[in-house]
C-alpha cells in the first residue's frame, strides 16, 4: 500500500506522487546516519565549521520529522564518536551544546510527535550541561511510544564491545554467568543497542565510503546508502530515495 507523508505541506503536496513508490510493508525498521560532511559545507561558503554544525543540526530536525511520517521503529544519529574529542577544544565545546540547543527549540515538537529520545555510548564521559539536558528529553519522552530517536554520543564501537565484554566476565566473575552462557543473542544483550532492532539500512553522507567505528557488530547484515551530499544538504527527498532504493534491493543475510 502507498505510504501517505504527513509531514509534507501544502506546497509541497506534489511529492506524494514521487512518494508513491514507496511501499510500507518493505520499509526498514531501522535506520543508522552518519552525518557527514557540516565542516565541508560551512568551507564551501567560507564559514568556520561550527556554522556547518548548526546548519546540520536544523537538518537533524528536517530528517527526524521525515523519519517520524514514514512510521520508522528507530533512527540512529551519529552525532559525537569517541575520536570526535581530539577535536580542537573550541569546536568541541560548541558541539557539546548542540544537544541542549537542540532539544531547547525541538523537545515539544518531539513530544507532539510521539518521538522517544535515546542516547548510545560512554554517557558519563560528557559534560554535566550536556547530560542534563539530554537526561531531560529522555525522561519527558520515556513514555512515547513512536520514533526511538537514538542519538550517538561519545559512541565508538570498540569501546562499546569492549566494555560489553567486560560487563560480561564481571558477570562470570559473580557467578552470575559462564562462558557457555555466551552466543550471539546474549552477548547483544551486553551492547547499548539491546532495546533496538539491528539497522537495516546505514546512510552515510558526504561522500567517505567506511563505518568509521559505528555499529559494527549490529551493521553485519545492514544495507549500506551512500551520497556526496554533504549532511545539510541531504533532505527528504534524498532520504525518500535512500529508503526507494533500500526497497529494491534483495536482502540475503547470507542465503540464496
Ligand atoms: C550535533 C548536528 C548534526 C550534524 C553532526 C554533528 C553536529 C543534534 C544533536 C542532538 C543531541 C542530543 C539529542 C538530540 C539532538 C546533536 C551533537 C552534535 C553532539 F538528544 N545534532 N547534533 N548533538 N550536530
Amino acid at each position: 500500500m502507498p505510504i501517505k507523508l504527513p509531514f509534507l505541506g501544502k506546497k509541497n503536496k506534489h511529492k506524494q506522487k514521487q512518494q508513491d513508490a514507496l511501499q510500507k510493508e518493505a520499509l526498514p525498521k531501522h535506520v543508522a546516519i552518519i552525518m557527514d560532511g557540516n565542516g565541508r559545507w560551512a568551507k564551501k561558503r567560507g564559514m568556520p565549521r561550527v556554522a556547518g554544525h548548526k546548519e546540520g543540526m536544523s537538518n537533524v530536525k528536517k530528517i527526524v520529522t521525515a523519519a517520524s511520517g514514514y512510521q520508522l521503529e528507530a533512527l540512529t544519529l551519529y552525532a559525537f564518536s569517541t575520536e570526535n574529542w581530539r577535536r580542537p577544544k573550541a569546536e568541541v565545546d560548541y558541539l557539546m551544546k548542540l544537544p541542549m540547543e537542540f532539544l531547547n527549540t525541538y523537545l515539544p515538537e518531539l513530544v507532539e510527535k510521539n518521538v522517544k529520545v535515546q542516547t548510545i555510548g560512554r554517557f558519563d564521559g560528557l559534560p554535566k550541561h550536556t547530560r542534563d539536558a539530554v537526561e531531560k528529553a529522555k525522561d519527558r519522552t520515556k513514555g512515547n511510544t513512536g520514533l526511538i530517536l537514538n542519538i550517538a554520543l561519545n559512541y565508538g564501537s570498540r569501546n562499546e564491545l569492549m566494555e560489553a565484554m567486560k560487563s560480561f566476565l564481571n558477570d562470570v566473575q559473580a557467578g552470575n554467568k559462564s562462558a557457555e552462557d555466551l552466543n550471539e543473542e546474549s552477548f547483544s544483550e551486553y551492547l547499548y543497542t539491546k532495546n533496538l532492532p539491528d539497522p537495516d539500512l546505514l546512510i552515510r553522507t558526504s561522500g567517505e565510503q567506511r563505518l568509521s567505528n559505528f555499529l559494527l557488530w549490529q551493521s553485519a547484515y545492514t544495507e549500506l546508502w551512500f551520497t556526496d551530499v554533504l549532511w545539510p544538504d541531504f533532505d527528504e527527498q534524498l532520504f525518500e530515495k535512500a529508503l526507494s532504493d533500500y526497497q529494491k534491493r534483495k536482502r540475503r543475510y547470507g542465503g540464496i
